[in-house]
C-alpha cells in the first residue's frame, strides 16, 4: 500500500539515493532538507526546503505524513555547538511532530551509539550505551527520545543503527560494519510496512559474516539482510591505532586523552 513518506535529510548521500528508489515503491514522498534537492524530482515526490531547528517548519513537513525517515542532521563527528541544534533539537521537532499526527519514525541512529566496544566485542541492543563523541551521543538521544514518545504517548519508531551505509565496504573495519544500500532499503522498507513496530531498535548492518552486532528488532519486523562484506575481504585496515581498537573507529579516536579500559 502507497504511504505518505517524510524523507528529512533528502539531498544528502543516502537520502539521494533512497529518494528514487522509495517513490519507484509507489509511497507518495515529501523530501526535505536545508540544502537544495541536487538531483531531478522523482515521480510523485515534491521538495520542501526546511531547517530542522524550526518548530513550526518541522511541523508543517509532517502534515498529511504516515511514516517519518529521519535522515537529516549532522553526520559526523562535530563540536557540541553544531550538533545540539540539527540533532538534538530537530530530532526532538521531529517526534513532537510524530505526536501530533500519529505518524511513525524511522531514526537513522548510529553505531556511534556504543562506538566505545572494543572491536571484536559481540554485543546485543540492549548493551549500555558507549557513545564515542557528541555525535554518538545525539543518536543515542534519539533513540531515548523514540523510548519515552513510546511509553508515554504510544508513538511508534525504528532506530536504525547503521554501521557504514556505502555501495561496497572500503577497509577491514567495513567487514563488521557495513550495510549495502539495497539492505538498507529492505531495512527501511520492513520498518514502513510492518503492522505495528512499538519502540524498536534494528542494526542497520548487512549479514556480515565478521560482525559484533547480534540480536535486536530487525527478524521482529521481517529485516532479513542479504549481503555480506565478507566477499570483499581482505580489506585495508588504515587509520592511527587508536582507532583501530573500538566499534566506533576514527570517531572514537577523535580527541581521545584517556584509556577507559
Ligand atoms: P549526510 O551528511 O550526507 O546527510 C545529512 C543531511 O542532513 C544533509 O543533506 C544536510 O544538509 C541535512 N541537514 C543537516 N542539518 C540540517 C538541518 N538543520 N535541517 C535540515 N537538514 C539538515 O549524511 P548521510 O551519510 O546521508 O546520512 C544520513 C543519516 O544517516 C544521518 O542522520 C546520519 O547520521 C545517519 N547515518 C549514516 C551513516 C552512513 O554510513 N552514511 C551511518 C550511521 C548513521
Ligand atoms: C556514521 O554514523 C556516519 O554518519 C558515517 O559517515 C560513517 O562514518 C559511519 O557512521 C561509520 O561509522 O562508518
Amino acid at each position: 500500500m502507497g504511504r505518505h513518506l517524510l524523507l528529512t535529510g533528502a539531498s544528502g548521500q543516502l537520502g539521494r539515493w533512497l529518494a528514487p528508489e522509495l517513490a519507484a515503491g509507489g509511497h507518495a514522498l515529501r523530501l526535505s532538507d536545508i540544502m537544495p534537492f541536487p538531483d531531478p524530482l522523482p515521480a510523485g515526490a515534491s521538495f520542501v526546503s526546511a531547517d530542522l531547528a524550526d518548530g513550526a517548519a518541522v511541523t508543517g513537513l509532517a502534515e498529511g505524513i504516515d511514516t517519518i525517515l529521519h535522515f537529516g542532521g549532522i553526520s559526523v563527528e562535530r563540536p557540541w555547538p553544531e550538533i545540539v541544534g540539527p540533532n538534538i533539537v530537530g530530532t526532538t521537532h521531529i517526534f513532537e511532530a510524530a505526536r501530533k499526527t500519529g505518524a511513525r519514525v524511522i531514526f537513522a541512529s548510529s553505531n556511534h551509539t556504543i562506538g566505545f566496544y572494543p572491536r571484536g566485542q559481540r554485543i546485543d541492543t540492549d548493551a549500555p550505551y558507549r557513545p564515542d563523541g557528541y555525535y554518538g551521543l545525539s543518536k543515542a538521544y534519539g533513540e531515548l527520545l523514540g523510548r519515552m514518545m513510546f511509553d508515554k504517548h504510544g508513538v511508534e519508531s525504528v532506530h536504525l543503527r547503521i554501521g557504514s551505509a556505502l555501495p561496497a565496504p572500503g577497509e577491514a573495519r567495513h567487514l563488521a560494519t557495513w550495510l549495502s544500500l539495497p539492505d538498507l532499503l529492505r531495512a527501511l522498507l520492513a520498518a514502513i510496512d510492518a503492522p505495528r513496530t512499538c519502540f524498536a531498535v534494528v542494526w542497520g548492518a548487512s549479514a556480515n559474516r565478521d560482525g559484533w552486532w547480534q540480536g535486536g528488532d530487525g527478524p521482529r519486523l521481517g529485516y532479513h539482510p542479504q549481503d555480506d562484506a565478507a566477499r570483499f575481504a581482505p580489506l585495508p585496515e588504515p587509520g592511527e591505532a587508536e582507532a583501530r581498537r573500538w566499534q566506533g573507529g576514527s570517531f572514537a579516536a577523535l580527541g581521545k586523552d584517556h584509556d577507559p579500559a
